[in-house]
C-alpha cells in the first residue's frame, strides 16, 4: 500500500510505502521523505505472533529488537543492537499500525 503527500500544485513532496503479509501484519515500510523516487528510511519487520518482535534496515543490518510483555502491543523493552542498551518502556504502550 502506497500513501503519496501531494502538495497544493498536485506534486508528491512524500511517499508512505507499506507491505503487509497475508495476515495483514505490516513487514516492511518505506518512506521517501523528499519525493525523490528513493526512500530514505525502509524497516523490514520480523514478526513473532503478530508483534513485531525485530527491525532490519534496507540492506539488511538489525536496527531494533522488542521485548514484548502479556498485554496486546505491550512493549517493556527495545534493544538497540551494537549499542548494548535495552531501553524499558514501562507504563507504555506502542501500537504498530
Ligand atoms: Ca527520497
Amino acid at each position: 500500500m502506497k500513501n503519496f503527500v501531494i502538495n497544493d500544485l498536485g506534486n508528491t513532496i512524500a511517499t508512505f510505502d507499506y507491505a503487509y503479509d497475508v495476515n495483514d501484519s505490516r513487514i516492511a515500510k518505506s518512506v521517501d521523505r523528499n519525493g525523490d523516487g528513493t526512500p530514505e528510511t525502509v524497516e523490514r519487520y520480523v514478526l513473532d505472533g503478530g508483534e513485531i518482535a525485530l527491525v532490519f534496515d534496507g540492506v539488511g543490518n538489525q536496527t531494533e529488537r522488542f521485548f514484548h510483555g502479556v498485554g496486546v502491543d505491550e512493549v517493556i523493552a527495545v534493544e538497540k543492537p551494537g549499542t548494548g542498551n535495552v531501553h524499558p518502556t514501562a507504563h507504555i504502550r506502542y501500537k504498530f499500525s
